[in-house]
Order: C-alpha cells, then sequence, then structure tokens
C-alpha cells in the first residue's frame, strides 16, 4: 500500500452519497469510475468534533445519525452495492481539547466513522490493514455469512499488515450494531478499535425518531503524562470514555423541546456501565439482537449496558435543560490521576501540612473535606494529563471527568442545528437556593435501637 497521499499525486474530493460535513473532511484517494472493483475512497477525518448529519443522496432513503464527537462513513453505490472503504491505522485522538492518546483506529479516528446503511441493502466493505500486525474486523450482531463474519482464524486469516480485504453481505434486519476486530482482541480493542454500524429500517417512518445519537463506552489506562494505553490492562482503567472522548471533552446531546430522542449506546470496555440520564423516564426500544416491542418496554432512567453490548433508549424532550448524562459508577466520572489516595475526611492534617511544607512549601494538604478540592485547585499535573475531575458550568466547578456529558433540551432549535446552545437559562424561581430563615431545632433519638411499633392494641387474630 502506497502513502495515500502520494498515491494519486492530486488531491481532490470525489463524488459521495454522504459525506460528513466538508470542513475537517480529507478525501486522500482517487478512484477510477470506469474500474467496477477498484478500491472507493477512505476518506480520513481530521477532526474529534461532532459532525452534523449528512442525509443519503445515493441508496435507499434513511434518517441520519448523529455520531457524538464523530462522523459517518462515506459510501458509493457500484450498481445496487453500497461500496464503504475503513483502513485500520495508528491515529492520534483528542481525548480533551489538548490531550492526546496514541491509538490504533480507522479512518483518522478512534472509534471509527460510523457506517450507516438500509435493510436490504447489499453493502461490500473494503478493509485496508495499515497496523504493524494482522487484523480483522467482526460486525457485531449482524445476520450474515459465517465467512463474513470476521473471526480470524476461525472464519477467515487475518488481513495481514499493508493488505486489503473485501467483505461482502446483505443487511437482513435492521438495528444497533457495531464493528471491531476479533483476532489480538486484547491490544487492538485497549488501543481504541472499534465503530457504530447502524441498519436502518427500510421504512423510514418505522420507529422514526427526530434526533438519534450514537457512541461507544472504552475504557484506557495511560499512565498521568504518557499518550500510548497499556495494553496489558484487564481491570484499573484509569479512563473512562464516551467516543474516545473525556469530559469535559465529550460534546453535549442537543435536541428541540418536542424532538423525539433516540440513544444508542455500546459498551465495548470490561466492565458493565449503568448509563443514568436525568430529566426523564425513558424507555428501552432496542438491543443489538432488535427492536423491543412497545408492549414490552421498561420505563427507566438507568440503563445498564452489558460488556460487549448495545442498547438503544428513546425519549419526548419535553422538559427544557440541561440534564446531566453519565455512567452510574462514580469512579467512571473521573480522569486518569492515581486512585490509590487514602481517605482523609475528617483528619486535621494542619500540622502534618506545616512540617512536610519546610522541606516541600508547595505541599498542600487535600481530602480533608472530600475531593471536590481536586476539581477547584489549579493543581500542577503532568502534561498531556487531564485533571481528574474538570469542566466549569455556570455555578462553578462540575466536578466530572469521564463517562459524563449534558443532554440539552431547548425550544425552537432547527431540527438539523446540533450545535451547542449555551448554557440553561432557567425561569425565574425554579433554581436551588440557600435558606436564609430560621431553623427548626434537629430532633434526634437517644438510641440508634429499632423502635417497636406503637399500635394501641395488638391485632387480633382471627381464625
Ligand atoms: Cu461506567
Amino acid at each position: 500500500m502506497t502513502d495515500r497521499s502520494s498515491a494519486t499525486g492530486m488531491s481532490r474530493r470525489q463524488i459521495l452519497g454522504a459525506g460528513a460535513a466538508a470542513g475537517a473532511l480529507v478525501s486522500t484517494a482517487a478512484w477510477s469510475r470506469t474500474t467496477n472493483m477498484s478500491l472507493p475512497d477512505a476518506p480520513l477525518m481530521e477532526s474529534s468534533a461532532t459532525q452534523t448529519p449528512v442525509r443519503p443522496t445515493a441508496g435507499l432513503p434513511y434518517n441520519p445519525v448523529c455520531t457524538l464527537n464523530g462522523w459517518s462513513l462515506p459510501f458509493r453505490m457500484n450498481g445496487n452495492v453500497k461500496e464503504f472503504h475503513l483502513v485500520a491505522e495508528p491515529v492520534e485522538r483528542e481525548l480533551s481539547d489538548g490531550t492526546i492518546a496514541h491509538l490504533w483506529g480507522y479512518n483518522g479516528q478512534s472509534p471509527g466513522p460510523t457506517i450507516e446503511a438500509v435493510e436490504g441493502e447489499r453493502v461490500r466493505i473494503f478493509v485496508t490493514n495499515r497496523l504493524p500486525e494482522h487484523t480483522s474486523v467482526h460486525w457485531h450482531g449482524l445476520i450474515l455469512p459465517c465467512g463474513m463474519d470476521g473471526v480470524t482464524g476461525l472464519t477467515q486469516p487475518g488481513i495481514p499488515a499493508g493488505k486489503t480485504f473485501v467483505y461482502e453481505f446483505e443487511l437482513t434486519k435492521s438495528g444497533t450494531h457495531m464493528y471491531h476486530p476479533h483476532g489480538d482482541e486484547m491490544v487492538q480493542m485497549a488501543m481504541g478499535m472499534m465503530g457504530f454500524f447502524v441498519i436502518h429500517p427500510k421504512d423510514p417512518d418505522f420507529m422514526r425518531v427526530d434526533r438519534d445519537y450514537v457512541f461507544l463506552l472504552s475504557a484506557y489506562d495511560i499512565d498521568p503524562g504518557s499518550y500510548m494505553p497499556r495494553v496489558m490492562e484487564m481491570t484499573d482503567f484509569n479512563l473512562w470514555a464516551i467516543n474516545s472522548r473525556v469530559f469535559p471533552g465529550v460534546d453535549p446531546l442537543v435536541a428541540a423541546k418536542g424532538d423525539r430522542v433516540r440513544v444508542r449506546v455500546g459498551n465495548l470496555t470490561m466492565t458493565n456501565h449503568p448509563i443514568h440520564m436525568h430529566g426523564y423516564h425513558f424507555e428501552v426500544t432496542g438491543t443489538d439482537g432488535g427492536w423491543v416491542r412497545p408492549e414490552a418496554r421498561w420505563p427507566e432512567v438507568t440503563i445498564d449496558i452489558p460488556v460487549g453490548a448495545m442498547r438503544a433508549y428513546e425519549f419526548d424532550a419535553i422538559h427544557e435543560g440541561d440534564w446531566a448524562l453519565h455512567c452510574h459508577k462514580s469512579h467512571h466520572t473521573m480522569n486518569a490521576m492515581g486512585h490509590d489516595v487514602p481517605t482523609f475526611i475528617g483528619a486535621d492534617k494542619t500540622n502534618v501540612a506545616r512540617k512536610i511544607r519546610l522541606i516541600q512549601p508547595e505541599y498542600m494538604p487535600m481530602g480533608t473535606n472530600g475531593m471536590a478540592d481536586m476539581a477547584e485547585m489549579a493543581m500542577p499535573i503532568p502534561d498531556n494529563t487531564e485533571p481528574m475531575m474538570g469542566g466549569w458550568g455556570p455555578f462553578g466547578s462540575v466536578e466530572m471527568g469521564g463517562m459524563f456529558t449534558v443532554m440539552k433540551v431547548r425550544e425552537g432549535l432547527a431540527a438539523d442545528d446540533y450545535s451547542d446552545p449555551g448554557w440553561f437559562d432557567h425561569p425565574p424561581g425554579t433554581v436551588a437556593y440557600e435558606w436564609t430563615g430560621s431553623l427548626p431545632e434537629v430532633a434526634s433519638m437517644d438510641e440508634a435501637a429499632t423502635v417497636p411499633p406503637q399500635h394501641a392494641e395488638p391485632v387480633r387474630r382471627v381464625d
């Protein structure tokens, strides 16, 4: 495989059936319009910003999804076949503003671009391997011929470094799926190789929503100040990511008041994530096995995403505001710092701090009243490291990191407006406030024993 920028000696954007926003999309290879089996273009994304969904102009019609801090892979039609080109390669992913991780991904980013197609369509996916070792692509949850399932050694040889393989199959069923390597998985997934695969229903009105967000959960173990994940880690990760971004680097999900909103989440970490969204009772409407019938749906405010699984939930965006959306494992809303810190809550460290300052004048005692001071103090930290908790809101430090973002619901947003509307302007009288009146005396029980019920008379047994 030659270097893609020198492959043609020219840089021109081909005409594509669907493409991500033009600004950050770089097209570097030309394809011949005359050769049926020529390689389609392998577009490359240079930005980690959320790209506005693009409506398809070829193939069957569908309502595109919005990939949080990501994009959808452009395709071309070759007769009745929808063709894509994925390039597995080392990438630099910005985890949050200015913090870079050296990962492996697809077409310039980790996660790779979202593949979108329609039930009934035939897809042909070219996969070029620019990694230093072999790989394969497993199409997680798709119904397809066994030989297209992408399991190295079992259903195909690994794609050697420098080679291109072709996967081709029909999309028999709509739903929420993903793709990831199925060879040297522990390394390749720890390095960030994954992407979303959405099969839209043939009838664009089936379970139609106004906004359809997708993201994958991944975890990395990157020592503060370094760039490369420790791929041998099994449980003790220190960066919990939404589409390989950590808060405050995760874009908000935006909805217009009254929109029907779907959020599709996939989990490629090694633990489950209870994803919790404030402000709404939503319904789980899909898994990687298909759509959930209306009579089988449960109302939820937290949906546990098991390891290696996908869930879709939906709600009507009737409550305006800035609603937190996050993993409910509290250590998953923190970024890379030492977690092996003893608990000092309640310990007065004044005297010991005085002694330590004699030899280390910058020493600050922390944790005496909890850990919130970690987020508020501008502590010196290594380069290329996110603060453990960060992100500022309109009322101060949000004290969150990792798997955290905000669902922003606003009146009167245009249908295709996905830009951050800023902070919510709360109506007067709807924000919690300080009580300055008198306080009643605190009632207390002298003993912690269970109090027997105070019945006037024992309950009489009736035979
Ligand atoms: Cu979690």
